[in-house]
Formats: C-alpha cells, sequence, structure tokens
C-alpha cells in the first residue's frame, strides 16, 4: 500500500513538472521547417491576389493550441530591414482549411496583407524581390509556462509569375534603307531589343518576324533573325527590286503562358551598287555601306560602318544578272535608247 501511494505521488508529480515543461512554439516537421527555420513560399501578384487563396497564405507548422501562444513577425534583424515591412504580413490561427497540393491543415498560417510585386518597377533585378527574411517571436500565454519566448527564423520565397510582356526597347525604330544587291546574310539592324521584368523563363526572349499577308509590302519572308534569341536582322535573300517592305517583329517570353509584344520596323530597298549599265550589281567597286538610317537613331540602333572584306566577297559571289528584275526594265530602256539614236543618225546620212 506505501508502495502504491508512492507511485501515484510519483505521476502527480510528473504530470505537473510535464505541465509546465509543455513546449511550446514547437514546429511540426515537413518540407516547410528546414534548419530550425520557416521556409514558405508566396506568390507574388501584381495589383491584385488571385482567386487561388493558398497560392498567398501558407502553413507555417506550428500547432500550439489556439490561444496558447501569441505570435509576432518582426525584423530578421534592424541592420539590413527586408524590402518589406513585416506588418504587411498577418499571421492568423486558421482550422481545417484547405492548403496548397490539396488536404486540409490546422495551426499558424502567414499571409501578405496586401499583392508583393516581386518584378519591382525596372528592368533590373536589383528592385526584385525574391526572398525576405524575419524572426517569428513566439510567447506563451501560460504564465506558469517555463519555456516563455521562442524566436524562430522564417524565409519567404517570392515566387514569379508571368505577369509582365517583353517590351521593346526603344519602342518603335526608324525607317532603315538598304542598297540593292546587298547579299543574303549582311546584318541590316544589330540592335533590335527588348526586356522584361519577369524572372527565368518568364524573362528569356525570343524574337521573330509574324508571317505577312504576302503582299508586295510583306517582308516577312526577305528578312529573318540570325538567331531568335539575339536581335540581329539580316537578309535572307539577295534584294535586286527597289520596294518597301513592313516588317511585324514580335519578342516572346518562354513564361507559361507566354507573353508577347510587337512592332513594326519600314525596311527600304534603294538603288545602288549597279553597273553602269544599270544591270547587275557593280562588282568593281568596293561595297560602302548597305545602310542608311532615314531617321535619327543611336549608332547603337543601326550600323553604319563600312562592309567587311568578308562581305564584299560574299556580295560579289552572290550577284549576277537579274533577269525580271527592276534593273533589267531599266536596262531594256537603255538599249531601246541606243537602238533610236543609231537609227537617228543612220538617217541623217540618207
Ligand atoms: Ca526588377
Ligand atoms: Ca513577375
Ligand atoms: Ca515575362
Amino acid at each position: 500500500m506505501r508502495t502504491l501511494i508512492s507511485f501515484g505521488q510519483l505521476l502527480l508529480v510528473l504530470s505537473v513538472f510535464l505541465k509546465q515543461t509543455n513546449a511550446v512554439c514547437e514546429l511540426s516537421t515537413g518540407a516547410n521547417f528546414q534548419g530550425g527555420t520557416i521556409r514558405v513560399s508566396i506568390e507574388e501578384a501584381d495589383t491584385a491576389f488571385g482567386p487561388d487563396i493558398t497560392r498567398y497564405r501558407k502553413f507555417i507548422g506550428l500547432t500550439d493550441p489556439q490561444g496558447s501562444v501569441t505570435l509576432t513577425i518582426v525584423h530578421k534583424d534592424l541592420v539590413v530591414p527586408a524590402a518589406v515591412d513585416p506588418s504587411e504580413f498577418i499571421l492568423e490561427y486558421l482550422t481545417d482549411v484547405q492548403v496548397a497540393g490539396g488536404g486540409t491543415q490546422t495551426g499558424f498560417f502567414i499571409r501578405p496583407v496586401s499583392p508583393i510585386d516581386r518584378d519591382g518597377n525596372t528592368f533590373s533585378t536589383f528592385d526584385d524581390i525574391n526572398i525576405l527574411e524575419y524572426t517569428i517571436e513566439c510567447k506563451s500565454t501560460d504564465p506558469k509556462s517555463v519555456q516563455g519566448t521562442n524566436f524562430i527564423p522564417i524565409r519567404i520565397n517570392i515566387v514569379d509569375i508571368n505577369d509582365n510582356a517583353p517590351q521593346f526597347l526603344p519602342a518603335s525604330y526608324p525607317e532603315v534603307q538598304i542598297l540593292m544587291c546587298t547579299p543574303a546574310g549582311t546584318t541590316i539592324i544589330d540592335a533590335v531589343s527588348a526586356n522584361d521584368k519577369d524572372e527565368g523563363l518568364n524573362r528569356e526572349i525570343v524574337y521573330g518576324i509574324v508571317p505577312g499577308d504576302g503582299s508586295p509590302a510583306d517582308g516577312s519572308t526577305k528578312f529573318s533573325f540570325s538567331s531568335i534569341h539575339v536581335g540581329h536582322l539580316k537578309v535572307n535573300q539577295a534584294l535586286l527590286e527597289m520596294a518597301t517592305y513592313i516588317l511585324n517583329i514580335s519578342a516572346t517570353d518562354k513564361g507559361t503562358p507566354e507573353r508577347v509584344s510587337y512592332t513594326t520596323m519600314t525596311v527600304t530597298i534603294i538603288a545602288g551598287d549597279v553597273t553602269s549599265a544599270g544591270c547587275g550589281c557593280d562588282t568593281t567597286q568596293p561595297s560602302t555601306t548597305h545602310l542608311i538610317a532615314t531617321q535619327p537613331s543611336t549608332t547603337q540602333q543601326i550600323s553604319t560602318q563600312p562592309s567587311t572584306t568578308q562581305q564584299i566577297a560574299t556580295e560579289q559571289a552572290t550577284c549576277g544578272p537579274p533577269s525580271n528584275s527592276a534593273l533589267c526594265t531599266n536596262c531594256r530602256s537603255l538599249n531601246l535608247y541606243a537602238v533610236v539614236s543609231l537609227l537617228f543618225i543612220f538617217s541623217l546620212y540618207l
């Protein structure tokens, strides 16, 4: 009997001890708790939250009973405060709420008060918000708790969404004039450029020329980009007629879904580099320039430098007597003029 009483007293003392040392603010195990740090990912939003709240409200792994603790989110340190003030986040206790990936969870969640724009206002990455680090102060409401207050680091990854389309810089391009006989492969503008405020694939850009309608002004088959990733526009085939072409140029990112922007460019083919007979390319004179910018533009946008020796050699190999071109129409006119002149001179002797 004496032994039973002693054992009962031992259980009582033990239960009181366990109650007093009942741990608070202990994180449950899981992907959102690594290395003593709470890790969550919250999706950015431009101006308004999307309909799926689970993208912004995340379980932080604290399952203390409601009312047993108070949570406060503070700066990780005062030397390098986060780009978003911790007061912009709410810590709340929720019961059986849906979480991302399915299922429900009960415990403490964190969510931003208002949408967070990861991308910033510029194309620079310096104003991007990718990681926010704070400290959660978890305090027991039980005055008998010996644990008191815990400080738990929290790392919030702001997930990029493809909410920006590429932007052409500049938004429009001046008319470009190139000389006839400019050989295929010649770069006529090397600075078609667009930028994107997003991250990763959401900011990678592919350039292209939108297929045209086949009209005389459709230049979509006359020109192409040297690489879809570089804005170097080149002549796609030998151009032997004077004409004006309109190019509809696209810049598409690799996001899902992708976003695309367009700009137009006018390319005019003007006479030049022709023989004195008016037919074919003048391969006896070195080509000086194939590009003439008709509107003010920066030198970075349009190259006006003389063609290289290699380009000239290519031209000589490429150019030949055009068969049905405007040049040959001029050529026939010259021949007709010569015949009429000879007939007139011959008539004077009669
Ligand atoms: Ca930015
Ligand atoms: Ca974005
Ligand atoms: Ca984008």
